[in-house]
């Protein structure tokens, strides 16, 4: 598969991108695919002017009227669904259902946020003083510097977007400096929609291209009033205290440590499904992929020897194949890691299976491993970090309140589920002493969430919210009002001050 080829089919000139000294690999080869180049201090800065710019053109266009060009953009990305499924493919290593099922959540939030663009409801509020009445407003913010991962290298930047661009701000995207071909023909795409568009200004979406130095320098420009990034907890730190110190606002969804409880009543067929779709899915690289497993020891055995059994039966490989089911690590780092983190369950008596490199031969420059179980000893703490590939750690459970309190004993609090069809159980699950996740499921497993739903989580997880829900609030500014129709000036709390 020829990047070329898919340009062209996306109409895109090949020769939109010029070169540069950034490497591009494809995770399914490790081979060069491109090479982009990187964007200087300077053109930074001119980048964030540019948007300022923007923002100030596009916070004047009525809201319907911008929910009509994302509508557009929606449209465009129907009619490139298959080509840019491949390319995230391509550049990422997903399988190639899940490159489609990352644009198809593009579109759906494109279609979302054009609802949205007529439903930016403030409040009216009852005022305490006579012949007055108060307002909540909702005002457009400038710049958003959205900051993506490689393992969503589209959606997420989509989720962000959309809503930023109805709530009447410009765009500025920074991606992994891995995945930076996808972007750049998001943007492209983008820029089409908007070249038919009148009222969208110039320069109200751009990609800067570069490094972490040119994330920083985004994150920490008093021009950009918010940052929204997904990524590590480690880079989230950096970012989330950085944008603070300049009182900036920052939306932060960052690393997952996942569970999934099963318990005696559960549907067990359902739960292994749900589970290998949550562990092995993208190859463990999702935020929400399943890494802990708490089973009830009732059915510990089963449900293990069924995981085992379904874990055999995974074809592995070229992702663009669409007989295989999990591709390629992103990277040789994410595979060291990965044999890292098997050695450490090893040395406190975790039983591991699979977690091999294979196709060696073939690929030799890439890094396809079979997903791994680990069977952790019953007194072992539960694992604190997340490593980003397909290892789930498995632990025996009894008390169901003691499975919660281990699920909640991470720093992490993204996603997590329950397998039950009791519903005491599911009911405790979601309640103040269930999961401490922002991201609480009941028969359904932890990866995968729809648009529609507020989507992020907890403590190190960042607490933003992006997506659906009322995440658009995050995008714009919030104006209380407060206005007097009668012919005295009450003051409020009683106060008298009289002259
Ligand atoms: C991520 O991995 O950063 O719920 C996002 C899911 C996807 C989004 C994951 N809709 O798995």
């Amino acid at each position: 598969m020829h990047l070329q080829q898919l340009l062209q089919d996306m109409n895109i000139d090949v020769d939109t991108f010029p070169g540069g000294e950034l490497e591009v690999r494809s995770p399914i080869d490790g081979k060069i695919i491109s090479t982009v180049k990187a964007h200087s201090t300077h053109e930074v800065s001119e980048v964030i002017q540019l948007a300022t710019e923007a923002s100030q053109n596009w916070k004047l266009v009525p809201a319907p009227v911008r929910g009509e060009l994302i509508r557009q953009f929606g449209n465009t990305l129907r009619q490139h669904k298959a080509a840019l499924g491949r390319l995230v493919t391509l550049e990422c290593g997903k399988i190639y259902q899940e490159g489609l099922g990352e644009v198809q959540e593009m579109i759906d939030i494109c279609d979302f946020a054009q609802g949205l663009s007529r439903q930016l409801y403030g409040l009216t509020i009852v005022s305490e003083r006579p012949g007055h009445k108060m307002l909540e407003l909702w005002q457009p913010l400038g710049p958003v510097g959205i900051i993506s991962a490689f393992n969503f290298p589209v959606a997420v930047w989509a989720w962000n977007a959309a809503l930023a661009v109805i709530c009447g701000n410009s765009i500025i995207w920074k991606p992994s400096e891995k995945t930076p071909i996808t972007a750049l023909v998001c943007q492209e795409l983008f820029i089409r929609t908007c070249k038919q568009f009148e009222q969208a200004p110039d320069y109200l979406s751009q990609v800067i291209i570069g490094d972490a130095t040119i994330g920083e320098q985004l994150v920490n420009d008093r021009r950009v009033p918010l940052i929204s990034a997904t990524g590590s907890c480690a880079m989230g730190k950096k970012v989330g205290t950085a944008v603070a110190s300049r009182f900036g606002k920052s939306i932060l969804e960052l690393g997952g440590n996942n569970a999934v409880i099963v318990a005696p009543s559960a549907d067990i067929d359902m739960a292994v499904r749900a589970i290998v779709f949550g562990a092995v899915g993208t190859a463990g690289q999702r935020c929400t992929t399943t890494r802990r497993l708490f089973l009830h020891a009732s059915i510990y055995h089963d449900v293990i020897s069924k995981l085992k059994k379904a874990y055999q039966s995974i074809s592995i490989g070229n992702p663009l194949d669409e007989n295989n089911l999990v591709g390629p690590l992103i990277d040789k780092q994410s595979y060291d890691a990965m044999q890292a983190a098997i050695l450490k369950a090893e040395a406190v008596g975790g039983k591991v299976t699979g977690g091999k490199r294979v196709n060696q031969e073939s690929f030799e420059h890439a890094y396809y491993v079979e997903p791994c179980l680990i069977e952790m000893p019953e007194a072992e703490k539960t694992i604190q970090t997340e490593t980003f590939a397909p290892l789930l750690y498995i632990y025996p459970y009894t008390d169901l309140e003691c499975a919660v309190a281990l699920q909640n004993d991470v720093p992490q609090g993204l996603s997590s589920s329950i397998f039950t069809n009791d519903i005491r159980e599911s009911e405790l699950f979601i309640s103040a002493m269930g999961s401490d996740c922002g991201i609480a499921n009941i028969n359904i497993g932890t990866s995968g969430a729809e648009i529609g739903g507020a989507f992020g989580g907890e403590k190190e997880t960042g607490g933003g919210r992006e997506s659906g829900s009322d995440a658009w609030k995050n995008y714009m500014r919030r104006m209380t009002s407060t206005t007097n129709y009668s012919r005295d000036l009450p003051l409020a709390q009683g106060i008298k001050f009289d002259l």
